[in-house]
């Protein structure tokens, strides 16, 4: 279903848009699942109430403020019949990614429903989204539109080529760990200007996992209707602890084709973001609350390196069992509490939760969580690939007061008040 013309087109490119390659029934079904969360107060057919505070996954705030980008990631989403049939491993889309790779890959991640609001009026802010590569280990990023997107509608910006001088940039095949040239690498592409992939309802964009991109701004007058997913090979666990080297090397289907096909320049040569574009700024400095929980785990990201120990205070209980880094509660300014390890004052290094890398001394550590005035929870978690396996060390409630947590490598930390 796959052919090698399209197998040849996405290693040059770093994507393929498979055009009206899902039924419009299963796409107007996800819509009805985007609408219910949506705030009620938002009517179909009348863009003026599609503006204020909407609470998404990632955090409550006004929708201006986010570039018009809500996320819906939890619920009843995985539950859905029509997308474990479309998306998941026996379904058209699961399919075609296998068939991209050329080996069997794990069951789909679902991310959920991404809506990228219009976003008029604004002509004081960067019309060009920052680009990124996934905080999280996946193979193939499936992007499905889930009504048509007009140029300039919230289709989703690429650079293509990309993929290619990022992926040895990183000191993981799949998790997010940046070598020494990437930050050199990511700087330079983030020069230049994106193409913007539009389309219509069930177009299906695949892009390989170290192509940049972001989500676009919305400059129509209708609402961008996503749904998006990951994929990963079935040995994904074990490519995590692998370092990059052929571009090529975990995608037999494409290692196979004749290397003038596979090797070719990519089609598109992108041009310099003019000087007037960059120097505008990507929010509105005042009223905008730059770190919101998902950039802060963006941030830890870029820090955390397998070994390490993390310390997380929250107030959300979920913490105590959470393997992975990201914040889970509310704003650090409002936990209250003070830490200190072997005798020094520890920053946090989130606005979300306290969150800290503690570089643990050899022996005995000891590390005091003073200032606890109302129920919070923490967790010490030691970073090991893959990164949704980390290991908690340790975790549980903390008392009011002072809370003294004692770790050495040769027992498990203790915690007293
Ligand atoms: O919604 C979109 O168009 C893109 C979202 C995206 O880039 C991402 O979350 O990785």
């Amino acid at each position: 279903m796959i052919t090698s013309e399209q197998l040849a087109f996405f290693a040059r490119n770093g994507y393929l848009q498979l055009r009206q390659f899902i039924q419009p029934d299963t796409c107007k079904q996800l819509i009805d699942l985007t609408w219910e969360r949506l705030p009620t107060s938002w009517r179909r057919d009348d863009p003026d109430t599609w503006a204020g505070v909407v609470a998404d996954t990632c955090h409550t705030g006004d929708v201006h403020e986010r570039r018009g980008h809500l996320r819906f990631q939890r619920g009843n989403i995985l539950a859905s019949p029509h997308i474990a049939e479309t998306f998941g491993r026996e379904g058209p889309v699961g399919s075609a990614v296998e068939a991209i790779i050329g080996h069997p890959i794990a069951p789909m991640r679902t991310r959920g429903f991404y809506v990228i609001v219009p976003f008029v009026d604004r002509n004081d802010i960067s019309p060009v989204t920052r680009p990124h590569i996934e905080a999280h280990a996946v193979q193939v990023i499936c992007l499905c539109y889930l009504d048509d997107v007009a140029p300039g509608g919230g289709g989703l910006s690429i650079w293509p080529g990309s993929h290619r001088d990022v992926y040895p940039t990183m000191a993981s095949k799949l998790e997010h760990i940046a070598g020494p040239s990437h930050g050199e690498v990511m700087a330079s592409w983030r020069r230049k200007m994106p193409i913007e992939l539009h389309g219509l309802q069930g177009d299906v964009v695949l892009i390989h996992h170290r192509l940049l991109h972001a989500a676009s701004v919305n400059s129509a007058n209708k609402l961008r209707l996503g749904f998006l997913c990951d994929y990963l090979r079935n040995d994904a666990d074990a490519l995590c602890e692998q370092s990059p080297a052929a571009l090529w090397e975990d995608w037999p289907a494409i290692s196979a084709l004749p290397e003038v096909e596979r090797d070719s320049p990519c089609d598109i040569s992108l041009l310099p973001i003019p000087s007037d574009i960059a120097a505008l700024p990507q929010h509105h400095a005042d009223g905008t609350r730059a770190s919101t929980a998902r950039s802060a785990a963006a941030r830890l990201v870029r820090l955390r390196q397998p070994g390490d120990y993390w310390l997380s205070i929250s107030d959300n209980p979920k913490v105590v069992g959470h393997p992975i880094l990201d914040p889970l509660g509310g704003s650090l300014d409002d936990l209250g509490a003070s830490v200190y390890h072997n005798g020094k004052p520890v920053a946090s290094q989130s606005d979300f939760d306290f969150v800290a890398r503690l570089d643990m001394s050899k022996g005995a550590n000891r590390i005091y969580i003073t200032d606890v005035n109302r129920p919070l929870w923490y967790r010490l978690l030691k970073i090991q690939m893959p990164f949704r396996n980390n290991e908690i060390v340790s975790a549980g409630i903390l008392r009011s007061g002072v809370n003294t947590l004692t770790h050495d490598d040769r027992a498990q930390p203790r915690v007293r008040s």
